[in-house]
């Protein structure tokens, strides 16, 4: 049978990374696109092709997780055999500003998503497989480390509880209709697509633009918070691997290494020859109600019975994005030196947001660097 894949969030990081990887496999991708007055498709650009064009496999489509009816139609349509549900308000820090929303979008709108492909099955008889995007972020004030598949989950924020109740969710349509419902509960996975206002990119972004001239200072949080990041490359292969198996499952997916958020800066400002000191600053506006200290994964179950590893460590990573967010730095350089206008990086229109969650004014303090 032909592979169809069906993904939500093709637009975001990891859809552009799985599009990627499916197209090469063979599979002919659809993807759910969210209508808004700016194109958003600038991570699958590189791969989409006139539809007039011969052998078109990546087909996107207008829909929403919020908009039930336009999933139903868009599965009808596209008869998906595997349904990757990567869309989400993925922001933590966001989440506290927008917690409705952000429980509409991934609790409801993966409830959505669950019941149109067990009504299309069923009517249908076709099956099809279904991936859950969950989080590491519900282990949240975690009860053991490393935390595995079997670890209770202390969700720290509107956006780690909505993904309970969408990793809850899926576990019970597995269970109660036999559904092909498996969840990769995923540890931080970053890369040079990653959005622009989670804190690794943030820093690389800055570190490359502060190198060239373009950005004098780095306004941070929280340096102590401390993460297993890997590289998304190697995650969505683990997404893959998960829908191919028997049986549908949970898999936690991370290296088993962890770092602190100053280790990363440390190691982007040092690959740049930068000092820290002279240019990173603390700003309350970036901490969190509630933090998630510390996250790190178990990732045995995936070894043993996918054959997964992680390919890349922390200070590869951040070199990575670095060295190409300083590529990005150098075209902006250049338009500059050519007498036009750059946008401002997202970061700091973000920064503009307000009221703060704490309502403090960003401060100017220099960053304690020691470690
Ligand atoms: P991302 O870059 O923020 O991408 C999110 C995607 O969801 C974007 O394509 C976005 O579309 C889409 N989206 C948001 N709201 C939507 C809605 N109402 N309807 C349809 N699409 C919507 O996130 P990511 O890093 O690729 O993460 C992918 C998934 O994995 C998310 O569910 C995230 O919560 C989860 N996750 C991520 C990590 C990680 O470290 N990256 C770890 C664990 C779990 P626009 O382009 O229009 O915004
Ligand atoms: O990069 P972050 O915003 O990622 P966070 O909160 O860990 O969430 C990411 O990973 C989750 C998996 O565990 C995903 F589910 C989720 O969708 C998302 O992809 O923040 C990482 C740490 C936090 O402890 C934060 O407090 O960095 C700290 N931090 C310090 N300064 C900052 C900043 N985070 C951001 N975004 N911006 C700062 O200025």
């Amino acid at each position: 049978m032909d592979k169809v894949a069906l993904i939500t969030g093709i637009t975001g990081q990891d859809g552009s990374y799985l599009t990627e990887l499916l197209l090469q496999k063979g599979y002919s991708v659809h993807g759910i696109v969210r209508r808004s007055s700016v194109f958003t498709t600038e991570r699958i650009d590189h791969l989409y092709r006139d539809r007039h064009e011969d052998d078109v496999r990546l087909h996107l489509h207008y829909g929403d997780l919020l908009d039930a009816i336009s999933l139903r139609r868009t599965i009808g349509e596209v008869k998906p055999t595997e349904v990757y549900n990567l869309a989400a308000q993925s922001h933590v820090r966001t989440s506290f500003d927008q917690p409705v929303y952000t429980a509409e979008v991934i609790a409801l709108g993966t409830l959505h998503l669950l019941e149109a492909i067990r009504d299309y099955r069923d009517t249908q008889q076709r099956d099809v497989r279904f991936y859950q995007a969950s989080s590491s972020e519900m282990f949240g004030r975690v009860k053991e480390t490393p935390q595995s598949e079997t670890t209770p989950f202390y969700p720290r924020s509107p956006y780690a509880c909505a993904k309970v109740h969408a990793h809850w969710q899926t576990i019970n349509h597995r269970e109660a209709y036999d559904l092909f419902a498996t969840t990769g509960i995923l540890f931080n996975h970053e890369s040079p697509r990653r959005g622009e206002t989670f804190v690794t990119r943030k820093i690389t972004r800055a570190a490359a633009r502060i190198k060239l001239g373009l950005q004098s200072e780095l306004y941070l949080g929280n340096l102590d918070a401390k993460r297993d990041w890997g590289f998304t490359g190697d995650y969505v292969q683990a997404m893959w691997l998960m829908l191919q198996q028997d049986e549908p499952d949970d898999y936690v997916i991370a290296t088993g290494q962890c770092h602190t958020v100053r280790e990363f800066l440390i190691e982007a400002f040092n690959h740049l020859g930068l000092e820290i000191e002279r240019y990173v600053r603390f700003d309350p506006r970036y901490l969190r109600p509630t933090e998630v200290d510390l996250l790190q994964g178990d990732a045995r179950k995936a070894r043993e019975r996918l054959g997964w590893t992680p390919t890349v460590t922390m200070p590869q990573l951040c070199r990575m994005m670095v060295d190409a967010d300083l590529k990005l730095a150098e075209q902006e350089r250049a338009l500059v030196n050519a007498g036009h206008c750059i946008p401002q990086p997202c970061e700091s229109i973000e920064s503009q947001f307000g009221p703060s969650i704490i309502g403090a004014p960003p401060v100017r303090e220099p960053i304690p660097v020691g470690p």
